[in-house]
């Protein structure tokens, strides 16, 4: 049975004044207490969840208003709930329905960390909508909605180019590579974690890439490939690149495996977001180049033409 609390037990339970409480209840509408035959208010569980939910985003710094539009539009599933999130943003993208894709998207990016958000919420939304397009479920629109939608969250977080107390990394896609979004993922997680971000995108010639990474003094090179094809492509430009002092190589994305990495004298960083940006960071506390471990090197510019 569902135990439901008076206004003063409420205020007990999450510290916040009966006073406030009512205040929030009336101006914002956040809380929908039941009444007794006598009109006392009456509040769930759910409700409490509600009130901690607002209490902890205001020690964050927000406005009650703008907490309180984010949590009316907050989906049935539990606020931060990363797989509720996940399930209820993939099942409102096939639904075709995209001003609630939206606002579930906002709510994970607005009430979970930053790696969770990406890791748990749309990356494993991303994998499950393209997987039905892939299936012949659905056409391919509501996975470029989706693609979008997150590609625009991440561009915001991207936009702020302070950074690079830790270094500067550059990324690229493989040759012929489009599946870029893992990388715009990692690119995000490594600018919160202080690097300095140059992200260069899908498809890229490895030789430019690598001239590059060159020219801005970049600490390492990240190459992401999805695809065997993309793969080899990175391959050849690799070798045809050769191995020259310079930033350290690390390598991630569906097609590449440790084998695969070791084979190129590069890192391996794949696994959750959270573990390769802990990699990439052991990277770039060794002392420089020559410590790095199975570092690939970058040619001189004296001997660039391969
Ligand atoms: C979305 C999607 C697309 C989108 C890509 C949008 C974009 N701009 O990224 C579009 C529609 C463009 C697309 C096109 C194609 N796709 Co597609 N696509 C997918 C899908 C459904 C999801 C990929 C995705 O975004 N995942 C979410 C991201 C976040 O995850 P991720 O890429 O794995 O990245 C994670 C990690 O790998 C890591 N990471 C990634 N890179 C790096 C790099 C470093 C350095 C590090 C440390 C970590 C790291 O970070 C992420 C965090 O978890 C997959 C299915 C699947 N199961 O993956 C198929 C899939 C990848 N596609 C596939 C195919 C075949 C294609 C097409 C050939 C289809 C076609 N006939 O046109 C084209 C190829 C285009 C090209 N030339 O590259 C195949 C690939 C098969 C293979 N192994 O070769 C898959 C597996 C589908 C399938 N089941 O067959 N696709």
């Amino acid at each position: 049975m569902t135990t439901l609390l008076n206004i003063a037990a409420l205020s007990r339970r999450t510290g916040v004044a009966p006073d406030t409480l009512r205040k929030w209840e009336q101006r914002y509408g956040v809380l929908h207490p039941t009444r007794t035959s006598g009109r006392q208010r009456r509040y769930t569980e759910q409700d409490i969840q509600r009130v901690e939910w607002l209490r902890d985003r205001l020690v964050e710094g927000w406005r009650i208003g703008e907490a309180a539009r984010v949590l009316e539009q907050s989906v049935a599933a539990p606020l931060d709930d990363p797989a509720g999130l996940r399930d209820a943003l993939v099942e409102a993208v096939l639904g075709n329905d995209p001003s609630q894709a939206s606002a579930i998207l906002d709510q994970a990016f607005a009430v979970l960390p930053l790696e969770q958000a990406l890791g748990d919420v749309a990356a494993p939304a991303l994998h499950a909508v393209g997987e039905a397009w892939h299936r012949g479920e659905i056409s391919v629109a509501p996975e470029h909605a989706l693609s979008a939608r997150v590609r625009s969250r991440i561009d915001e977080l991207l936009a702020d180019t302070r950074g690079g107390v830790r270094g500067t990394a550059v990324l690229a896609c493989a040759p012929t590579e489009q599946h870029d979004l893992g990388l715009l993922m990692l690119a995000v997680m490594l600018r919160a974690d202080g690097w300095r971000v140059e992200y260069l995108g899908a498809n890229m010639p490895v030789v430019d890439a690598v001239d590059f990474a060159e020219a801005v003094g970049a600490t390492i090179l990240c190459f992401s490939a999805t695809r065997e094809d993309s793969l080899r492509l990175l391959r050849d430009g690799l070798d045809a690149v050769g191995r020259r002092p310079g930033p350290a190589l690390v390598l991630g994305g569906a097609a590449v495996s440790p084998e695969v990495a070791r084979d190129l004298n590069a890192t391996f960083a794949e696994g959750r977001l959270g573990k390769a940006v802990g990699t990439l960071r052991k990277l770039s506390s060794t002392s420089g180049p020559a410590a790095m471990p199975s570092g690939w090197r970058l040619r001189s510019h004296s001997s660039s033409t391969s």
